[in-house]
């Protein structure tokens, strides 16, 4: 019989195909080099250098799923999960940057843009030159983003957007910020505007003291009457499955995501409850340390390979929303968990930053919440087999 790879249950490696791997190392490669030598520093500070995303462009890992023509990879949604999950090992907030970046703001550009709007924004984009962010969520509507005030007043030759979005990634240093608004020239339906630094109105204060998320940058989108013209609207698409089509890339790229931190976390208690000595003999070998090793292998093994089956029915075409509610709440809820078990298994170390784990397990309290809290996914997830919407 063949050989159990401890780390690898399920030989998730073979199910990889050569391009992939070949994406996934430069990935890893980079999170090992340039991420992780800065995090414990950055996490502290409660910075985070827009360089990185320079330094991701040059590396082709944004927007990694679009095509070659705008500055693109044209890699499949297996690649881009592996890309989360590597970046995500080092921190959760570095991969949040990406993400946004990716699935949010260029990933909407290129499927309800103009051809101009695309020619315009995806190269810069795909280098990392510009920075993007995206404004869906506002102070009073989260779960409930049909519940926005956000609103574009139609002009004589274009919109003034007014209203104000809260809890934005990469908001304060963003050059393109894809907003969502309820347009009155579309019988109020939610339209989609990509608007530029600088313009009249628009300001983005960082939102600081974050006890979570703290190496990326969070903060406000304040429109204050942006006048903007009829090229600003992304033109395909209306309602909010505008913004949902977008999340949905970005949810299931943070299923992956969350099992890179998750693996992180495994492998370091693992490492330190086998060099960690107490009553004589190593941490690792007493049952309930051990209990702890086989439920962290068993829940990453079984949601990295939940992942990769619905990243493979994304490229075939065949996903249904409901399949990355799915991943999205299993393997956030599981990789909070994870998190948390491990920080205790490190005992008083745990609560240091240079031994990592209690960070994850911070910023998984984010992830666990955002693009859809974990409840928000279980009544998704009981409305399409019940047949019943139990939101309000
Ligand atoms: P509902 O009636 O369900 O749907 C309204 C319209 O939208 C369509 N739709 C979808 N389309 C594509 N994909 C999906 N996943 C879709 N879900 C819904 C739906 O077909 C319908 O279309 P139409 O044409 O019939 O109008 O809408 P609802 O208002 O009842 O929705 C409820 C609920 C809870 C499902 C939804 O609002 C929800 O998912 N809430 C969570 C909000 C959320 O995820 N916000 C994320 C903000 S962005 C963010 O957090 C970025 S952090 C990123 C980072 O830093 O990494
Ligand atoms: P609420 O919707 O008020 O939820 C509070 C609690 O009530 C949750 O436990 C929720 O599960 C529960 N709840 C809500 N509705 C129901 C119901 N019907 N039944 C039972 N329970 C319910 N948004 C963006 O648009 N762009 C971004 O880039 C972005 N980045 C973010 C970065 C960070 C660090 C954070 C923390 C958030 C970010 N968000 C972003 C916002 C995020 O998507 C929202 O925080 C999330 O959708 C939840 O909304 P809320 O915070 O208003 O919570």
């Amino acid at each position: 019989s063949a050989r159990f790879v401890w780390d690898d249950p399920f030989l998730l490696e073979d199910q990889l195909t050569e391009d992939e791997r070949a994406i996934r190392d430069v990935a890893q490669d980079f999170a090992r080099e340039k991420l992780l030598p800065g995090i414990v520093e950055a996490y502290a500070n409660e910075t985070s250098n827009p360089d990185l995303f320079r330094a991701m462009g040059a590396l082709g890992l944004l927007g990694v799923t679009l095509p070659e023509e705008y500055g693109c990879a044209g890699a499949s949604y297996v690649a881009y999960g592996l890309v989360a999950r590597a970046v995500e090992s080092v921190d959760s907030g570095y991969r949040s940057m990406m993400s946004v970046q990716s699935s949010l703001v260029m990933y909407p550009i290129y499927a309800y843009g103009s051809e101009e709007q695309r020619r315009k924004f995806l190269p810069r984009l795909a280098s990392g030159e510009w920075i993007g962010c995206f404004g869906l969520t506002e102070p009073d509507a989260g779960s409930d983003p049909a519940g926005m005030k956000t609103k574009a007043e139609k002009t004589a030759d274009g919109y003034r957007i007014s209203g104000a979005k809260m809890w934005i990634s990469n908001a304060p240093f963003a050059d393109v910020f894809v907003v969502w608004a309820k347009s009155d020239a579309h019988d109020g339906a939610i339209r989609g505007f990509v608007l530029e630094k600088g313009m009249k109105g628009l300001s983005a204060p960082t939102l600081k003291g974050k006890l979570s998320l703290r190496a990326s940058t969070t903060g406000e989108i304040v429109m204050d009457g942006v006048e903007v013209g009829e090229d600003a609207l992304l033109p395909n698409v209306s309602g909010l499955k505008g913004p949902f089509g977008c999340l949905n890339r970005a949810r299931y790229g943070i299923s992956w995501g969350a099992m890179g931190a998750a693996e992180d976390c495994w492998h370091r208690a693992r490492s330190y409850t086998l060099d960690r000595k107490q009553f004589g003999r190593p941490l690792a070998q007493t049952q309930l340390v051990q209990k702890k090793l086989a439920d962290m292998q068993t829940e990453i093994a079984l949601g990295l390979q939940a992942s990769l089956r619905v990243g493979r029915l994304m490229d075939a075409g065949k996903m249904a929303p409901e399949m990355i509610s799915l991943v999205k709440r299993n393997n956030c809820g599981k990789a909070l968990d994870i998190a948390r078990t491990a920080r205790d298994m490190h005992g008083g170390n745990g609560i240091m930053g240079e031994y990592h784990v209690m960070r994850h397990a911070q910023n998984l309290e984010t992830v666990n919440t955002y693009e859809g809290t974990h409840d928000v996914h279980a009544l998704i997830l009981g409305r399409a087999q019940t047949g019943l919407q139990a939101f309000f």
